[in-house]
């Protein structure tokens, strides 16, 4: 793999799930897909046990990250750990490849499709050994069909047969899938726009290179033809005097959005960059609605505190001390906050609200499966509560036409 490919972030690339039963032939066809072996292939039935992320580039559409997983039929005595896991594999992804066998196709697999497309999940039925003279149950086949909404694929792992022809149904897929999705500057930005990039290079930062979300958003104003001035929270009036004209909007870190909103005048657009990724892969509109809760916090209340990245990140102190600080303080209340990062606790209902981080680090699919998952728990984000408990939520959201009128508290 080359160190381009490498350099995609997980969050940035589509996510691509293959499943179905055990031994139907998901790591074989994994492997013929990408053209390596990089599943491990057997006979022996569940030898892919936890899901395995392969990050590769899938050419000629780029980089994506597969993910071979267990069987959705694995009755051993881990089965249903790992049963929940491929689940939660799969409610993340952007495409799952389900893999048939042509002698162990049922209404198990009919069942199991029809699950895995509610909410719109795009699903791609796949028919493996194609070589062996195994013939499916046509009625069975054309069930699953109708419930993939699509036709079933037939290919041969082992001689390559038909394998061409589904990573051009696979591509064409995630093409559509890109057009699709939105931009984090979605109807923010035209060309020969001036951007303010307002970018705090403190202890936390890392050395020698900016954060995910502000490439990101450089690399989205290049591709508008517009042009951006990244600038520190210390230098901003300073840069204001230089410029013949205002920038057209002003994008700050939320951490000094305090000080961006006192340095920018009203006039000039400002929003937070946590504030565009809320709306980009999460759900700004019900995370603004749930930010108001914090006023009814009380004592007893719990909130959690949680971060999609379990390892060390430039959030980590963010999370574990800024935010319940920010909380306690604004609240006056003695509250009961957990930080967790990763995987949610098990007894998640119990919470109040939950506060979760921007999610730079997945793609939006794995971040509306965690909003998904958090269920009846009210969920906002770092980003919206920053700005909500400085008293700049109202001022961030100006930017974003229609906004203000529906979602003003
Ligand atoms: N002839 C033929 N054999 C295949 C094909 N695809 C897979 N196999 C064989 O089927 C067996 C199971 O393949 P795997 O890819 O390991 O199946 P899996 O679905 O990943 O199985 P688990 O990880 O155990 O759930 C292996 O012996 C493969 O060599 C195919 O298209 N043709
Ligand atoms: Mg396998």
């Amino acid at each position: 793999m080359s160190k381009k490919q490498m350099g995609t972030p997980r969050g940035l690339r589509p996510h691509i799930v293959l499943t179905g039963k055990c031994n139907a032939g998901k790591s074989a066809l994994l492997n013929a897909l990408v053209g390596q072996d990089m599943a491990i292939v057997s006979a022996t039935r569940g030898t892919t046990t936890d899901p395995v992320h392969r990050a590769t580039e899938l050419v000629p559409f780029g980089p994506v990250v597969f993910v071979d997983t267990g069987g959705v039929d694995d009755d051993t005595e881990l089965g249903d750990a790992r049963r929940k896991r491929s689940m939660r594999a799969v409610a993340g992804c952007d495409l799952v490849l389900y893999v048939l066998h042509p002698a162990l196709i049922d209404h198990d697999d009919t069942a199991e499709i029809k699950r895995l497309t509610a909410g719109g999940r795009q699903v791609i039925p796949v028919v493996t050994h194609s070589d062996i003279a195994t013939t499916a149950d046509g009625s069975v086949l054309a069930a699953v069909a109708a419930a993939a909404g699509r036709p079933v694929r037939a290919v041969s792992s082992v001689t390559g047969d038909g394998i061409r022809e589904l990573r051009e149904t696979v591509i064409e897929e995630l093409r559509n899938q890109r057009v699709r999705q939105k931009s984090l500057l979605e109807d923010l930005i035209r060309p020969y726009k001036l951007i303010l990039l307002i970018v705090p290079i403190d202890l936390e930062a890392p050395a020698g290179r900016l954060i995910l979300p502000q490439v990101q958003t450089i690399r989205e104003v290049l591709d508008s033809d517009s042009a951006t001035i990244v600038v520190k929270e210390r230098e901003v009036s300073w840069v204001l005097d230089q410029l013949k004209r205002p920038p057209d909007l002003a994008i700050t870190d939320s951490q000094v959005v305090l000080k961006a909103a006192g340095a920018i005048p009203p006039h000039i657009p400002l929003t937070t960059f946590s504030i565009l990724f809320s709306r980009f892969k999460g759900d700004l509109d019900s995370f603004v609605r749930n930010v108001r809760l914090i006023d009814t916090l009380t004592h007893s209340s719990r909130v959690l505190v949680t971060e999609s990245c379990s390892h060390h990140t430039h959030c980590d102190d963010i999370g574990r001390v800024k935010i319940p600080r920010w909380l306690r303080q604004y609240t006056g209340k003695d509250l009961d906050i957990d930080v967790r990062s990763g995987r949610f606790p098990d007894d998640i209902g119990g919470y109040d609200l939950m506060i979760h981080c921007g999610g730079c680090m997945i793609t939006r699919a794995q971040m509306q499966a965690r909003i998904g998952e958090a269920a009846e728990v009210p969920i906002t984000n770092y980003g919206v509560a920053i700005s909500y408990l400085h008293g700049v939520l109202d001022r961030v959201l100006q930017p974003f036409p229609g906004f203000e009128e529906n979602n003003r508290g």
